[in-house]
């Protein structure tokens, strides 16, 4: 089996950009480890403190989020961060290449219950016509994405990466401590018969969306004459990996449930990269109005809805906006 770094050469990255890809790795092996030790690791439960979503901080969010920032900063590849748990962006070595920003621990409510949680991250190229330490560094399209990924804690430690081309999956060999490949290139399928969107919300829901589930719930009764299937991670990684692997649909779409905060997925940590997944493995990823990956981000910490999966079936789902 084919290990990471030579399958990057052979795709032509850059030297320096693998090395920044390492150092994420390094840092997610870390937190690997920690998460596979469960209790004995004595970091469950929370802090105290709340970030600045408001969100009450898990310790093995704010030990995740320390190691990774810990190690960027180390790197001489990365002139700044940004991470859902700090407030505002941390700038790193000056005239550096590029810019990452990533969300240390996505599912965090899954961490004391033994469920699947994950790294995702992102990299940019630096922009030089904005000062390194300003928030306008990452104020990209998802389109100019150099590398997108994720690693996802769950039985197994799985990475999924993608640096332009196909969208690969590597597994971490815990006995020698390094991922190796173990899928070329995912390729979603473009039908489907399985959905995940948290029901609970249905009452928040806009009609659009109410429509939509209501008609796949309908099954092979309804006018979409087959019967579907819902699951729900409560880690987008998790519900996001499962479509990388088998197809699906994944909604998280705006509502009314709090007027300050109209959909709830951020933009440029959690919705660009694994839009960049999806898409790079043959899938689709929107919003209610149009391609996550040619949003123009206005705050580090901005949030959007969520649409992505089997590209046919996000197209049947945009249609009930289109009506
Ligand atoms: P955290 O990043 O705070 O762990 O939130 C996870 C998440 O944003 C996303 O991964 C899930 O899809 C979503 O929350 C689940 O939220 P609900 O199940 O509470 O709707």
């Amino acid at each position: 089996m084919q290990r990471l770094t030579p399958r990057l050469r052979k795709d032509g990255v850059d030297l320096e950009l693998i090395m920044l890809i390492r150092t994420i790795l390094a840092a997610s092996k870390e937190i690997a480890f920690r998460v596979n030790q469960g209790a004995l690791s004595g970091i469950l439960g929370s802090t105290l403190d709340e970030n600045i979503q408001g969100e009450t901080q898990k310790k093995l969010d704010v030990v995740a989020n320390q190691l990774i920032k810990d190690m960027l900063l180390d790197n001489e590849q990365v002139r700044a961060l940004a991470s859902e748990e700090e407030d505002t962006i941390v700038a790193g070595t000056e005239n550096a290449p590029y810019i990452v920003a990533f969300d240390p621990l996505d599912g965090s409510s899954n961490i004391d219950i033994n469920g699947s949680i994950g790294t995702i991250f992102t990299i940019y190229n630096a922009r030089n016509d904005v000062p390194n330490d300003s928030p306008e560094q990452f104020h990209q399209r998802g389109k100019y994405q150099v590398c997108a990924g994720y690693v996802l804690y769950g039985p197994a430690t799985m990475l999924v990466l993608s640096t332009g081309g196909p969208t690969r999956c590597y597994t971490l060999d815990a006995t020698h401590g390094g991922y190796l490949l173990t899928t070329e290139a995912l390729d979603i399928p473009s039908e489907t018969q399985e959905y995940a969107i948290n029901g609970a919300n249905q009452r928040f829901w806009h009609t659009e969306i109410k429509q939509y589930i209501a008609d796949l719930i309908q099954g092979e009764e309804g006018i979409r004459g087959k019967r579907f299937n819902m699951r729900w991670n409560a880690a987008m990684v998790g519900d996001v990996h499962r479509i990388l692997t088998r197809g699906g649909i994944f909604c998280y779409p705006s509502d009314t449930k709090d007027p300050n905060q109209p959909a709830k997925l951020r933009l440029l940590y959690e919705a660009n990269p694994l839009a960049m997944l999806v898409e790079n493995a043959n899938g689709k990823a929107c919003t209610e109005t149009g391609d996550i990956l040619d949003i123009l981000p206005h705050d580090i910490h901005q949030r959007v809805p969520v649409i992505m999966g089997s590209r046919n079936e996000v197209e049947t789902c945009l249609n009930y906006y289109k009506q």
